[in-house]
């Protein structure tokens, strides 16, 4: 009798510091969480570069060398390209390789023409661009940039030379990425229930 009482006695306070454990291992791991989810929601945003195409120069016709000011540059999901034209004197429109080469202008619904137009890179690969407005994609407005994944932005050396190589796995990448941001906001969230 005197033993059960006993062990009684002594498993509720075990029972407790247990349990004060496992809360404090919860808070533990709620300040981590929140840590990264702070990390993941700061660090994206900020990493996107805007670019000013052309610079101070801007979008215009027989001034800049488009392609090499492309081609000394990094772009990267989540980046922006900023075009500044006088509206009126030139549009942006977004074309395929061959339309690039060709200097073949597409459809007015599909051209940008507010001088200050923004394009954010929502995806990997080659992206071409070229003026809508005379001769001025034959005259050198034009250019085209393969955009990285966000997650390859430090980790490997650039990928040049592919003109048309599939991105499935840059693609993956950034696939990965998103789990993972969502596995933290979902993981964060149960521990927070
Ligand atoms: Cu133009």
């Amino acid at each position: 009798m005197a033993q059960v009482y006993f062990s009684v006695r002594r498993g509720l306070p075990k029972a407790f510091v247990i349990y004060r454990h496992a809360a404090l291992r919860q808070q533990i791991w709620q300040m981590y969480l929140i840590v990264a989810i702070i990390l993941a929601v700061h660090l994206g945003p900020s990493l996107a570069k805007e670019f000013i195409v052309g610079g101070d120069k801007g979008w215009t016709v027989g001034v800049v060398d488009y392609q090499a000011w492309a081609d000394g540059e990094e772009f990267h999901i989540g980046d922006k390209l900023v075009f500044n034209y006088p509206p009126g004197k030139h549009t942006v429109c977004k074309v395929d390789g061959v339309a690039f080469k060709s200097c073949t202008v597409p459809p007015a619904n599909m051209t940008l023409t507010t001088g200050k137009d923004i394009v954010t890179l929502a995806s990997t690969g080659k992206k071409w661009y070229i003026c809508g407005v005379g001769q001025h994609c034959a005259n050198g407005q034009k250019f085209s940039i393969t955009v990285k994944p966000v997650l390859l932005a430090t980790a490997s050396p650039p990928m040049e030379g592919g003109a048309e190589g599939p991105s499935s796995s840059n693609g993956i990448m950034t696939h990965c990425y998103h789990v993972l941001t969502a596995a933290i906001v979902a993981m964060a969230m149960m521990v927070m229930a």
